[in-house]
This record gives C-alpha cells, structure tokens and sequence, in this order.
C-alpha cells in the first residue's frame, strides 16, 4: 500500500506557498492551507490551481487560520492529519519588520514555536509522525561573519525580522533534538520569480520597467542601490525545500546559487532588456533606507548539492530576463527578438499579479 502523502502549508497564498502547492499537487500530494480571513480575496497566485472542495477529486484544501492563532493551529493540524508541513507563512519585508516589530516577531518567532508546540503534542498523542520544513532565512547571517556563508556561519541578525527567524532556527533545532522530531531548516537565500511581492526589489524593478515601457511610470524611487544579493529562482527553491523532508534524516541547509549580484547590476540588465538606461528613471528616497543594512550575501549550497542532490537550474541573467518578461506580458507588451516592444492588444492581460496600490516599500 503507498503511504498517503499530505501537506500542510502556512503561508500558501504567497509566491513560495504557490509554486510549492504546484509542485507537491504533480507529485500526487494532497495538499492543505492556511489563509488569513481578508477583506479582499487574496488567493491570487493559487486560483489558477484552487478547485471546488466538493468535487470527488479534489486535492487543494484551505482554512482559515493565523500564525498568531495557536488554537486554530492545533485544530486544523488535528483535521488535517498531514504527513509534511512546510512552515512558509511570515511578514516577510525586512524594511517593514523595522516598523512593525512586535507583530515581525510573533508571527514569525512565535508561530514557528506555536506549530512546533502543536507538532509535539498531536506525535505525542497520536503515535503519527510529521515532518516539519521552517523557512529560514539568509537574512540571519545579516553582518557577514564569513565568506561565502554556509550552515556552520554563525548568524547575526540585522532586522526584527532576522532576529525571528534566528529564534524559529534555534527553535526548530531544539525540537529536533529534544523530541526527535523530524525537522528541517532551510537557510533560503533571496529566491525570485514574477509572483514575487510587489513590493520587493527585483519585481518592483521589473514591474516599474513595463510601466515605464507602457507609459504609466516616470520615475522609480529606491533606497540604497550598493548591496548585494545572492537570488536565485523561486521554483528551484521549493524544490529544495520538498528534498529536505524526503532525505533520510532531519538536517539544515543552506540553499543558495553561490554568485552575488548588486542591486545596480539588477537594474543594469533589467533596463537593458528594454534598451534603457536606468539612470534617467532611477531615484534616491531614503524612504527605502533600512536602519541597519545587510550588505552582502552569497551562500554556498555545496551540502544541498551532496546530500540532497539539488542545484539552481536558473542563472541570473535568465532570472532577470523571465521577470521582466512577465512583467511586460501582463501589460499587453512583447519584447522581439530585435530588442523592440511591440503591444498586442489580443494578449491575455493580468496573466501574473500586478498589485493596484501606489505604497511601495
Ligand atoms: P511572501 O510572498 O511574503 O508570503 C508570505 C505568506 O505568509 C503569505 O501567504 C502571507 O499571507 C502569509 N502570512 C503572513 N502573515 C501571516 C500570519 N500571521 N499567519 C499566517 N500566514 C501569514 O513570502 P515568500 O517570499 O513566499 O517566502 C516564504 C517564506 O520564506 C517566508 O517565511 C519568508 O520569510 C521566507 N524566506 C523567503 C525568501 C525569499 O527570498 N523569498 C528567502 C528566505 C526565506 P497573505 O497572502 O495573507 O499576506
Ligand atoms: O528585495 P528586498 O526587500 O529583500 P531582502 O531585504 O534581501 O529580504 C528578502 O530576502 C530575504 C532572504 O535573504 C528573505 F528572508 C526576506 O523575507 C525577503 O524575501 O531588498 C534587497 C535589497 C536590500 O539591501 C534593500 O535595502 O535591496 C535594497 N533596496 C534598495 N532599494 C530596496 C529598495 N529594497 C526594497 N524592498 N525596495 C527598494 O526600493
């Protein structure tokens, strides 16, 4: 008999929560999310994968439910009875943690201990076994103690945000260790994608770029233009974050390309995609300034690579090519081959999310 596979996902409406749904629904997983009750719907980026729960096939599932929320945690874990959960959901903007600290840290520190407590308590009280993927971060490195950093780097957070998620890592290894849980951290590095939040640099970039192609942005605002990031593809990370819980035992991995690019260098081969140069767009708002900086990150995914078997198959520069594509198309506008734009009023528009709000952070 083949062993029901089953999903838990926190954070499913998100651009990770979304690209893993696809993955673990072609793998033949049932899978089950958690949404937060909106005023507005905000399902967006799993519609496309979302069907009828009534219908006998069915195998996409959602609650309602909150990090912050540990009974209604426990009580959708005890319905769902997942084999995988994959704890994804977070405020996610490290710019906004600054502003929003308190609930930062509860959501993200908090509800990784709250699903960890529940966890516990439903192994313990069932005999069942889950196992258990935390997003971590490559944020927590913050002011790099090494170069390129991997599992062993000690961390040192620079966000209220970064600092959670170093208290949900050591949170996640004290479960493992004490009870024996299988449970995963993943050390992700920047991962990108055109469901990437608007609001992040690379896709308000790419975004700001088919809206000045299109004639409905003049300038792009932006903060500090000289960090560096190691960004990878969001698809290829959710890949890793699957292998991790299919391995024979609970490990932490660092989940990288191991190349660093800046955020000038982004800008450089977006606007040339469209043959522009982003200096005649681009402005300074310290707005966007964060109170302390993380300056650098590259990641070495050399254990992933060995013992889970996962590469990135997507470079930088297709990476950036694909989101400004994306971005384009959902405007109704197709980059040839020659380098020129042309509209096609026949496209579907809106083919990826686009956001309708001005704040932009
Ligand atoms: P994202 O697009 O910002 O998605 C975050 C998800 O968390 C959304 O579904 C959001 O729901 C949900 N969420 C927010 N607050 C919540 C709460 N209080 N309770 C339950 N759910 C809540 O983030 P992502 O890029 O997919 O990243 C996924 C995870 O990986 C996050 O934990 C992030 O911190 C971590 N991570 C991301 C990267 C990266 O480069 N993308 C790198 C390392 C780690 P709504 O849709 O309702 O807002
Ligand atoms: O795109 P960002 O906002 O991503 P950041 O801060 O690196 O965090 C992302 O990656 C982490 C993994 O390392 C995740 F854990 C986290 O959840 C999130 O997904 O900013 C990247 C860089 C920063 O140095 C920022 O200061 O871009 C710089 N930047 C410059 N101008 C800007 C802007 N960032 C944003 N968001 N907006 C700007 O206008």
């Amino acid at each position: 008999m083949t062993q029901r596979q089953c999903a838990l996902i926190t954070g499913i409406t998100g651009q990770d929560g979304s690209y893993l749904s696809e993955f673990l629904l072609e793998k033949g997983y049932e899978v089950h999310g958690i949404i937060r009750r909106t005023s507005t719907f905000n399902t967006d980026r799993i519609d496309h994968i979302y069907e009828d729960p009534h219908k006998e096939d069915a195998r996409l599932f959602l609650h309602y439910g909150d990090l912050t929320d540990g009974t209604t945690l426990r009580r959708i874990l005890e319905e769902v009875q997942p084999t995988e959960i994959y704890n994804l959901g977070a405020q996610s903007h490290v710019r906004v943690s600054f502003d929003a600290p308190e609930y930062t840290v509860d959501a993200v520190g908090m509800g990784t201990l709250r699903l960890l407590e529940a966890i516990r308590d439903y192994q313990r009280r069932t005999g069942a076994q889950v196992r258990f993927y935390q997003a971590g971060s490559s944020e927590m490195f913050g002011l790099v103690q090494e170069v390129p950093q991997r599992e062993s780097t000690p961390f040192y957070p620079r966000s209220p945000y970064a600092c959670a998620k170093v208290y949900a890592h050591w949170q996640t290894v004290n479960y493992r260790e004490s009870y024996g849980m299988f449970a995963c951290n993943g050390i992700l590095f920047n991962h990108e994608s055109p469901r990437r939040g608007e609001t992040f640099v690379t896709r308000k970039i790419t975004r700001a770029i088919a809206r000045i192609v299109a004639g409905q942005q003049k300038k792009l605002y932006m903060g500090n233009l000289d960090s560096k990031r190691d960004w990878g593809y969001a698809k290829d990370y959710v890949r890793a974050m699957w292998m991790m819980l299919q391995h024979s035992e609970p490990d932490d991995y660092v989940v990288a390309t191991g190349e660093t690019h800046s955020i000038r260098e982004f800008l450089d081969l977006a606007f040339s995609y469209v043959n522009l140069d982003w200096q005649n767009y681009v402005e300074f708002d310290e707005r966007y300034l964060r109170p302390a900086e993380v300056d650098l990150l590259i990641g070495d995914p050399a254990k992933a690579k060995q013992k889970l078997g996962w590469e990135p198959s997507v470079t930088f520069e297709q990476l950036v090519q694909l989101m400004v594509e994306a971005d384009l198309k959902a405007l109704g506008l197709i980059p040839l081959s020659n380098g020129s734009i042309v509209a096609n009023a026949s496209l579907e528009h809106a083919t990826i999310r686009q956001g309708v709000g001005s704040i932009s952070l």
